[in-house]
């Protein structure tokens, strides 16, 4: 009998044996014996257990954008128990050679560890996370929401119960009533960009490379999670040996259909006011000069969302700084005046656009630049799906054509509203002696120190929107912000991500309720011996969250950390929380700051120290920031209260939605 006869014969039994003992055989093998030329042969086979096959596939995937080539699985991390520690955690130990491994305190620091990361790596290489069954793959949820909310590419590896059900319910199955098959994993399918369960060896044949495409598309990028059966993790099969041979995944620079762009050219010849919006897009494909250059040479204001944040840092009078609801004066005010808004690279959430109340010119007309379809045609615009470089090359070459010229008049206002925003702002920055430094005047500071060519990160709470606001990146200092999801706790992982992506100079702005929430992860830094300076400021509560309580109802309930009065309102005294010794404990070198004397002492011994330092610092618990008129974030107040006052802020609230919020179609 000939080989291709042996082959379609059907295995004897189970008509879909998986390579068995290193044969092929049933029909399931057919499509790996015809070789390409058409020619009948075996392929070869390696047998591995599920896990190593998934860690020797995984360490051989690259991306290629540009010409250039980079591990798209450069590390791992994760925590083991039952569920994953014989089948992934064994694959990882035995095959995973050429990637470092990072053991994390938390799976959700874990998943935001490899965000920052992927983030700071232009979404062209990302991390492999791992957790068990059960509470380990829930804690994952968070950081991947995280992730596929930002479109940025994890993969996540998490366990699951038996595929055999020879051992009954196992430790931590969740036993659904309608969907037995159900498990803790299933959750993540609503957070993730591509799922797939497997509960039998060959599955992950198909299922890898399809897992490495999303992960991969700048238009479909997100969580990418595997969960694999706890028994199938472990089973062995012979999996053919081309699929762990190295394969380089091209990362496409959509070009601009030449029509769209003809369009939108047309409607920048025909607009007085333009204005570019630009987006964490910019950032992912690299075209921070290629912006710059269009903006300059075409005399267009440039506002910044926060994932977008700093794509415009360094000196340039089209740069406005941050838009949205913590946007500042000058960004806001040429986005509400605005007759053509040019968006590139940006989700346009309601923190960008101040919940749709923000482009107020009558006659304001949206144009896009986008790899993705759903966020190019947000706000009814003409959309150029393309990548952020090709479109802004393809659209300063039809804008040359045409003769583009800059509006002078248009041009001047813009930067007469940077100079009013600074005379504005710059004043509220100078700490006043005797009284206690305001959060925005410690910031000042922390960016004053703060080097060259470093990174400032901020997620959750009153910083993000301070940050985004107030940090000066005119001397090249960038910003990595998180408020897509605004996690608490993203923070010091990212800060870790940034640092293992390379940078040198991280400085982490986390605010007190956040860092009690999971400071653990300094552990990490600390053990790792990164370089990372955590500024961790103390205003006694989530007063973000006070403020805005403050604003929708009138009154504030639970937002301070206090102690119980005698009616269990927790309207005591503070409550004495020793943060310098909980950061020394985790290996932190700490230092303590409450004047601005003493907080450019701290910074300057943090930036001369190689390891992880914690500066704890003293704000004014209800200071807030210089705001601007345009910070208007639809939050709805209470329809009925018993309250007077409660009722006119809704009363309020209400005329101002009608008077300012708009439909964009
Ligand atoms: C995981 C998570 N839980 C809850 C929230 C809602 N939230 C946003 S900011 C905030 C308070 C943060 O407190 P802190 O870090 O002290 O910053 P502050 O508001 O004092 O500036 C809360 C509870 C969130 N963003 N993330
Ligand atoms: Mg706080």
């Amino acid at each position: 009998m000939t080989d291709l006869m042996m082959i379609l014969t059907p295995g004897k039994g189970t008509g879909l044996r998986f390579f068995p003992q290193g044969r092929s055989e049933g029909l399931w093998s057919v499509a790996y014996a015809i070789g390409a030329g058409g020619e009948a042969k075996l392929s070869k086979t390696v047998r591995l257990t599920v896990g190593q096959a998934i860690t020797k596939f995984l360490i051989n995937q690259w991306t290629e954008r540009d010409g250039v080539e980079r591990r798209l699985i450069s590390s791992a991390a994760g925590i083991f128990g039952h569920g994953n520690l014989s089948g992934i955690g064994q694959g990882i130990y035995e095959c995973g050679e050429g990637i470092p491994f990072y053991q994390p305190f938390h799976e959700q620091s874990m998943v935001h560890m490899a965000v920052a990361y992927a983030r700071r790596s232009r979404r062209l290489s990302t991390m492999m996370c791992t957790a068990s069954i059960g509470p380990g793959t829930a804690n994952m949820f968070t950081g991947a929401a995280g992730a596929t909310i930002q479109r940025v590419p994890v993969f996540l590896l998490t366990g699951d119960h038996y595929a055999s059900r020879r051992q009954g319910v196992v430790l931590q199955q969740l036993e659904h009533a309608t969907n037995y098959d159900y498990s803790v994993a299933d959750g993540l399918r609503t957070v993730s960009a591509f799922y797939d369960k497997i509960m039998r060896p060959e599955q992950i044949i198909a299922s890898l490379p399809e897992a490495m495409r999303v992960l991969s598309s700048p238009a479909e990028a997100g969580a990418v999670t595997l969960s694999v059966c706890q028994d199938t993790q472990c089973e062995a099969g012979d999996f053919p040996v081309e699929l762990f041979e190295k394969r380089v995944w091209h990362v496409e620079r959509r070009p601009a259909e030449a029509s769209q762009i003809e369009r939108v050219a047309e409607m920048l010849a025909s607009a007085r006011k333009p204005v570019i919006v630009t987006g964490g897009g910019v950032y992912y494909s690299e075209a921070e000069q290629e912006l710059r250059a269009f903006a300059e040479a075409f005399g267009i204001p440039v506002v910044e969302t926060v994932a977008g944040r700093s794509t415009m840092a360094g000196e340039s009078p089209m740069a406005m700084g941050a838009m949205g609801i913590a946007g500042n004066f000058a960004a806001n005010e040429v986005a509400n005046q605005a007759d053509l808004v040019l968006s590139i690279g940006t989700r346009l959430t309601d923190v960008a656009t101040c919940s749709q109340t923000l482009f107020q010119n009558p006659d304001v007309r949206f144009a896009s630049i986008n790899v993705a379809g759903r966020d190019a045609i947000k706000l009814g615009a003409v959309s150029v799906l393309a990548d952020a470089r090709a479109g802004l090359e393809a659209l300063g070459a039809a804008a040359r054509e045409r003769g583009l010229k800059p509006n002078d008049a248009w041009r001047s206002e813009a930067i007469a509203a940077v100079g009013q925003w600074k005379g504005t702002a710059e004043p509220t920055l100078v700490p006043e002696v005797g009284k206690a430094m305001t959060q925005a005047q410690a910031l000042s500071i922390v960016n004053g120190r703060a080097r060259a060519n470093s990174y400032v990160v901020a997620a959750a709470g009153s910083l993000p929107g301070d940050v985004n606001k107030l940090w000066d990146t005119r001397d090249g200092k960038l910003v990595h912000l998180e408020f897509g999801f605004s996690c608490m706790t993203y923070e010091i992982p990212a800060g870790i991500g940034l640092v293992m992506a390379g940078e040198k100079n991280v400085y982490v702005c986390v605010g007190d309720g956040t860092y009690l929430m999971n400071p653990s992860d300094l552990l990490v830094a600390a053990r790792e011996r990164l370089k990372l300076t955590v500024c961790v400021f103390v205003n006694r509560g989530y007063q973000i969250i006070r403020g805005l309580q403050e604003l929708t109802t009138a009154a504030s309930f639970a937002t301070e950390f206090r102690s119980q009065d005698n009616q269990g309102g927790m309207k005591g005294p503070y409550l004495d929380i020793d943060i310098a010794q909980n950061a020394r404990s985790l290996g932190a070198t700490v230092h303590t700051a409450s004047t601005p004397d003493e907080l450019q002492v701290a910074l300057d011994e943090a930036n001369g120290s190689a390891g992880l330092n914690v500066v704890v610092i003293e704000v004014d618990p209800h200071a807030v920031s210089v705001g601007t008129k345009y910070s208007f974030w639809d939050i709805a107040p209470p329809e009925t209260s018993s309250n007077p006052d409660t009722r006119k802020v809704r009363a309020a609230y209400d005329e101002r939605r009608a008077a300012e919020q708009r439909h964009y179609l």
